[in-house]
Parts: C-alpha cells; structure tokens; sequence
C-alpha cells in the first residue's frame, strides 16, 4: 500500500513514481505501465477498492499514440498485456473493459510483426508503419525479447478467439527450433540473433538478462497450450542437457554441505569449445530455479530437481552473503572443480580475487586488500555491479520451490530477504533502487520499477499465503509474474 499509494499520489497513470522526489517517469510509452502492471497485485491482495479506481482509469488509455519515437514491444507486453489478461483471469472475466484493453493493444502492436519474414521489430518505430512505410526486424535482435511473447500472445488468443495473435508467436518459435542444433553452441541460442536473416551466429551465451526468458517461456507455454504438442518440451530438453553439460558449476562456499550452483557466460566458438568461461551470477539469472523446478515436475525429470534446488539456494546464499542482507545486480563467485564435491580453499579463493597464482607473501597481501576494499565476502570475487533495483528472481524461484517441496526453510529465507530489502529500499513515495548492496546506508536510484509492486512484492505475498491463492496447478505465470489460467 505505501508503494501503491506513492504511485497514486504523485504518478498516476504515468508509468513510474520517482519514490524519493514524488515525481513521474514514463519509461514505457507512458500509457501507466504501474498501473497496469500491478492490476492482478491489487486483486490478489484484495484491494477491491483500490482496483475499482485502476479499473476506471483504464479507459482513458490512448494505445493509438505515444510520445516514445520507439515501442519497446517486449517491455510493453509483458507488463501491459500480461497485466491486463491475468487481471481478466483473476476475476473471472467479470471485469468487460480488461479483455478490451488487451485486444486494444494486440491490434496495434500486431502491426510491428508486419516484417518480409513477420518476424516482429522489437524496438518498434511505431511511426513509420503508421504512415505505411515498410519495417524491417533487427539483425542484433535480444534472444529474450523475441522469444518471450508467448505465454502472452497465446492467451490473448485463447480468450478472444482470434488466432492470428498465436499465429504470430508460433512462427518465432518455429524459427528458434529450426535453429537450436545450428548454433555455436547447439542446445542453447545466442544472446542476439538476427532476425532479419534469420541466423543464430553470434558467439555470446548466458542465461542473464538478453536471453533469461526464452528459456523460462519453454516450459511454460507447453503448460499453456495444455500440452498438445511436444515442440516445447523438445526444445526444453535439450536446452536443459546442454546447460548441464556445458554452463551449469557449483560455486565453493565456506558451507560445505550446501550446494549452492550457478551458470556461468561464457563465448561459443565454431564446433562447440567454449572459450572466455565467467563465473557470473546476475540477479536475473536467479529466475532458473523456478524455471528448472517447474519442468522438473511437469516433464517428470526427477533429478533436476536438486539442481533447480541449487540454484535457488544460490541466490539465498547471495542475499545472506551481504551486508545489507541483499543481492548485488552482478557478482562473481569462485567455481569448484567438480559439482559433487567441495571443499573450501581460501588460497583457491584468494587466487580468483587476484586473477592469478599467489606465490609469494605480497601477493596475498594483494588478495586480501582487494578483498577489504571491494567488500568481497568469502567465495566471492568481484562485484561488477553492486546495485539492487528492486528485482523480483531470487524470490520468484524461492516462491516455486516452496510451492513444490512444502519446505518451511524457503519462507524463511523469504522472510529475511523481505526485511532487508524493506529495511533499506523504503523511502517517503515508495521504495526506491540502491546504488550498492555493501552499504548498510545505501544512496538511493529514485526509481521504482513496475515490477516491484507487479512480482516483487506479489511473490512475497503469496509465500506467506494459503497455496490455493493463485494455485500452479490452476494458473502459469508468466516473466512478470501475471497468472494466466491454464487449460483445464
Ligand atoms: C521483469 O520485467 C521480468 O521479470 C523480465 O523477464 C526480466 N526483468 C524484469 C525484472 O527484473
């Protein structure tokens, strides 16, 4: 309520509230992305009286123009779209002016697929198609953009009847089968793709921001689409196989008997090597547990799931690693030899922190100032940015491994990272992003992304809740965490 309200006093119907100044941004064509985004929050929490006010706002949304020379098209479906259609779903459609909205939206934005290839131009120059001018899509076009459309772009579909929207996302991901065995790295897809000729070459992999939610997306439109094809699951195992065999490493830590994993970056070259292996952790990539554990239970992989486990238990062991009790946006940790086993080696350590042998006295002094300086805990080397913008993952997956195992110790994980998170982010209009993770007294972004009161704080609501509130065996939530009904 004290971010909802920040955003009700001082931006309404903009896209942003600044929380510490009680200004506005409008960072996504200004047409309230807040306000849309948190509409199913409002639903779930049971602020009936704060939704009828939202709902009554959503008419005077003019999708027909915008201020932005450029639509980013993902951003904009996965925090309008999916607000609107999980609002609808949420109530039982009795709410008309939702569906209508959504509708509203996929006519215009339909008009950035209309490609030689249709295949969409992500960052949309919405004026040129308006004065009928040709549009083509990006040769350096991000993996996650264009294939997390999805979920949002099928159910649009569902719920209206009109096919053309699946229509739309069915042809980006037949396009992403044909070229998943033709990569540098076959299994996974680079972090850009060309989408105007359709090739898949470039040489960066990594499961971070650019390409985290195709690989979300794999399972979860197989739930969607109520598993009448095996297309996705396809495309899941062997995107899951070669992130095993090729990214995913156990991180050493000085709790043994944890295994605390993530997946590293790391460049493809021609015939599969890998080269420039990075030992980096962002805070996007923490969505992967949730992801593993959800495919682990509807493809019945069984033995992933204490890799879904492990990798959850990464970003707890992140969050309690800081001072503040927070994940930095990127750090970088220490990989041990095997997966199996590991044994904590502060010289190992040491030896990450410098970036080479430690061979003599001085080196190690090396080590350990670097350490002091950069404020590194044990088993972590570097900090490359040591902000937290109020993002949603680490809770994302903890919230999906509570609701699938029942153990008690992922609420409370839950509970201290809310704490530390309320502690520090909270300012007079709202919460706001913090320039750094180390300080207890952080300098504050002033910037309140959508997605906090959209999957932040609605995650952390429903891990404390009944799991019959927004129950996973009756919805599937998409990248903005919006719970969309799943067919019966
Ligand atoms: C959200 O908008 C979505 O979760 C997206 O898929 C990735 N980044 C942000 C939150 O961090």
């Amino acid at each position: 309520m004290h971010s909802w309200n920040g955003y009700k006093d001082h931006a309404w119907m903009r896209d942003e509230v600044s929380p510490q100044t009680g200004g506005y941004q409008d960072s996504f064509s200004g047409w309230g992305a807040t306000l849309v985004d948190s509409l199913d929050a409002l639903i779930i929490m049971g602020l009936d009286d704060e939704l009828e006010l939202a709902l009554e706002a959503l008419n005077k949304i003019d999708f027909t123009t915008t201020r932005s020379a450029e639509v980013n098209v993902f951003e904009i479906i996965i925090r309008y779209m999916g607000g609107f259609l999980a609002a609808h779903d949420l109530s039982h459609g009795k709410h008309p002016i939702l569906l209508t909205k959504a509708e509203e939206l996929g006519e215009m934005i339909f008009n950035a697929f209309d490609t030689h290839n249709r295949m969409p131009q992500m960052r949309w120059n919405w004026s040129k198609s308006a004065q009928g001018e040709e549009i083509q899509p990006s040769s350096h076009t991000s993996l996650a953009e264009m294939g997390s459309l999805t979920l949002e772009f099928t159910r649009l579909s569902q719920l209206t009847g009109n096919p053309k929207y699946f229509d739309a996302v069915q042809r980006i991901t037949n396009e992403l089968e044909r070229g998943q065995s033709k990569t540098k790295i076959p299994g996974l897809w680079p972090l850009f793709v060309n989408a105007k000729d359709l090739t898949f070459d470039w040489s960066q992999y990594s499961l971070g921001g650019s390409a985290d939610s195709t690989y979300e997306y794999l399972p979860k439109e197989h739930i969607l689409l109520g598993a009448q094809t095996d297309q996705y699951r396809n495309m899941y195992e062997n995107a899951i196989e070669t992130i095993k065999k090729k990214l995913l490493f156990r991180a050493m830590t000085k709790d043994e008997d944890k295994q605390i994993l993530f997946t590293s970056n790391v460049r493809g070259l021609k015939g599969g090597a890998l080269h420039g292996v990075q030992y980096i952790q962002d805070h996007l990539k923490c969505f992967l547990g949730g992801t593993v554990g959800i495919a682990s239970k509807i493809f019945n992989r069984t033995e992933d799931l204490s890799i879904a486990r492990g990798l959850t238990d990464g970003c707890i062991w992140a969050y309690d690693s800081m001072p503040t009790g927070i994940m930095p946006e990127t750090l970088e940790v220490s990989p041990c030899a095997e997966i199996e086993k590991c044994p904590w080696d502060e010289g190992k350590w040491y030896e990450d922190v410098l970036g080479q042998p430690i061979h003599s006295r001085e080196h190690l002094e090396r080590a350990q100032k670097q350490v002091e300086d950069e404020g590194l805990p044990p088993g972590i080397v570097g900090i490359a940015d040591p902000t937290y913008k109020l993002r949603p993952e680490a809770i994302e997956s903890i919230f999906i491994m509570y609701r699938i195992t029942g153990d008690k110790s992922l609420q409370d994980a839950a509970w201290r990272m809310f704490q530390s998170i309320d502690k520090v982010t909270r300012t007079k209009y709202g919460h706001s992003a913090i320039e750094d993770v180390r300080n207890p007294l952080p300098k504050m972004s002033n910037k309140m992304e959508s997605f906090w009161l959209a999957e932040t704080l609605k995650y952390l609501y429903l891990i404390f809740s009944e799991p019959n509130l927004v129950s996973l065996d009756e919805y599937v939530l998409s990248t903005e965490a919006h719970p969309f009904k799943r067919p019966s």
